[in-house]
């Protein structure tokens, strides 16, 4: 059997511990100390949740969504030593267009943070009539241009892939409406300069399983594997009380991302911790963004835990793969190209 291999910068300081003796089965386990954010955490912010996270330099860095107390979501600038304890700018990430003038979206949320080459871009949600995908680039993370908006409403949960595929900016997306989106696919787009979108494939629907049963969406940014894209993305069952929010697994094509060639048909991660079923909105474990190191094969993943808190939990690259094949169910339309 060939081995099977992660393809990305080494990182040494992925936070890490290792998985408890009781969990012998489970691909994927909890950070004991979690929630690693908790309730106001910086002045006028009342919750930190749904952010990404990635090394920078020796540290770590991150764009995190912070609800302000007035009740509208922001993006927070945070670093942190140890990918754990992070401290945050009280002021929100100040935009720029690419004139140079500010820009201050109305709100912005649940923001994906993507290395591509040289350049950091922030993806997050917006308004642009309606609930929709804005987009910025940095390469110092003190000057943020605005990019255009990449797609019209209403779409969330853009992220985009950390390299360019056959020479094109890659990008998945979840095309919605302009509530709480009672469906939703995901979708994959291409774009040679960041300005013009197209190619648009479908990827995925959602799952036959009750975690995944009325909507999927991106979660964390896709890592690179000689299997393929591996993501972990969120999967939404509506009960009589709302929607219950988990992570799953799938492995995407190489080169041709639209294509899945394993979908696990558990869940990695549903609700089942006191802040994971407890909060602002119960019951959402939503991921965002993961640290992965390809010498030590330890992938933390970041999620956001019932609109309240952030949450960290870990798992090994080649278990993990292993344990998405092993638990494979792909339909006709996740194996296609998806275009019709
Ligand atoms: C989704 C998004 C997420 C949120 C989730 C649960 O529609 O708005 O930011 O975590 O709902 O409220």
């Amino acid at each position: 059997m060939s081995e099977i291999k992660m393809i990305a910068p080494a990182v040494k300081n992925v936070p890490w511990q290792e998985k408890p003796e009781g969990l012998k089965d489970a691909p994927v386990w909890r950070y004991t100390e979690n929630p690693i954010i908790g309730r106001n955490p910086v002045k006028g912010v009342a919750r930190i949740f749904n952010s990404a996270v990635m090394p920078y330099g020796d540290e770590f860095i991150g764009v995190f969504r912070g609800e302000q107390t007035n009740g509208i979501p922001y993006i927070y600038m945070g670093r942190s030593k140890d990918a754990i304890q992070w401290e945050f700018d009280e002021n929100k990430i100040p935009f720029v267009d690419e004139d140079g003038k500010a820009f201050m979206p109305v709100y912005a949320y649940d923001p994906r943070l993507v290395k591509v080459e040289d350049t950091y871009y922030i993806i997050w949600c917006q308004d642009f009539y309606g609930a929709a995908i804005g987009m910025a680039k940095t390469t110092d993370f003190k000057t943020f241009t605005r990019l255009e908006n990449p797609f019209l409403p209403f779409n969330r949960n853009a992220v985009l892939f950390p390299r360019k595929i056959n020479g094109n900016f890659v990008m998945l997306s979840r095309p919605s409406d302009s509530g709480h989106t009672p469906f939703g696919d995901i979708f994959i787009s291409e774009s040679p300069d960041l300005v013009y979108w197209g190619k648009h494939r479908h990827v995925m629907g959602k799952g036959n399983e009750w975690w995944e049963s009325l909507k999927i969406g991106g979660g964390a940014a896709p890592i690179e594997t000689s299997e393929g894209w591996l993501l972990f993305y969120h999967g939404v069952s509506g009960t009589c009380n709302g929607y219950v929010y988990s992570i799953g697994g799938a492995i995407l094509d190489l080169e041709n991302p639209s294509i899945v060639k394993y979908r696990c048909e558990n869940f990695l991660i549903t609700p089942q911790e006191w802040y994971e079923e407890r909060g602002f909105v119960p019951n959402v474990c939503f991921p965002c963004a993961t640290i992965h190191d390809p010498e030590s094969g330890k992938i933390a993943i970041y999620y956001g835990c019932a609109d309240s808190y952030v949450g960290l939990a870990f798992t090994q690259f080649e278990d993990i793969v292993a344990y998405i094949k092993e638990h494979s169910v792909v339909t006709q339309s996740d194996k296609e190209i998806g275009k019709r």
